[in-house]
């Protein structure tokens, strides 16, 4: 052997070896002999499996186009590269399916792709599927749940109406100290995707 087997392009080789044995006397006599040689290696012996086996994430219904929302993480033990795709079974009755929303990059990362609030249903859950890139193609898959936040609740003013302040005469002119603060608060708890 002058070459390592792993460097082969292909799974299984076989050769055929001439042996020849010789003399050095006069006449020469000589003789053939055949030699099979096979050899086999055990392509891609490593299938990619996920760091989890579900992922979730919630997003608001008034994310941006192309906010981040959840992103999966796949290793394969030979090292090699690996892809990822959204799968989705459309062979039901669904008016909506989670590929009108989002989308997923080779790196495993997906992305809002139309607007949420436009979405009917809450709960949007997908697989997605890893191969790698040698041969064969070994795959495996997990599942992405993404929960759309909607905004239910008007923001509320933290003042009663009715209620009065009291400001001095003298009080400065275009200063920079206000003379009330408002604040208000909103129930709704709004996450704009992956943090
Ligand atoms: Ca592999
Ligand atoms: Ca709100």
């Amino acid at each position: 052997m002058y070459r390592p087997i792993s460097s082969l392009p292909i799974c299984a080789q076989a050769y055929v070896l001439t042996v020849e044995a010789y003399n050095n006397a006069f006449p020469v006599n000589q003789d053939l002999c055949t030699v099979d040689i096979i050899i086999s290696v055990d392509c891609n012996p490593g299938t990619p499996s996920f760091q989890q086996g579900f992922y979730s994430n919630q997003v608001c219904e008034s994310a941006a186009l192309g906010t981040r929302v959840v992103c999966v993480l796949a290793e394969d033990p030979d090292g090699d590269v690996i892809s990822y795709t959204m799968l989705e079974n459309r062979n039901n009755f669904q008016t909506e399916y989670p590929s009108d929303y989002f989308f997923m990059t080779a790196d495993g990362c997906v992305y809002v792709k139309a607007e949420l609030a436009q979405s009917t249903l809450d709960t949007y859950t997908f697989s997605v599927q890893a191969r790698d890139n040698s041969y064969p193609q070994k795959d495996t898959t997990t599942s992405v749940q993404i929960v759309i936040q909607r905004d239910t609740a008007a923001p509320v003013f933290n003042w009663q109406d009715g209620n009065c302040i009291s400001v001095a005469s003298d009080v400065v002119v275009n200063s920079s100290t206000p003379i009330l603060s408002m604040t208000a608060s909103d129930a709704d708890i709004i996450v704009s995707g992956l943090q």
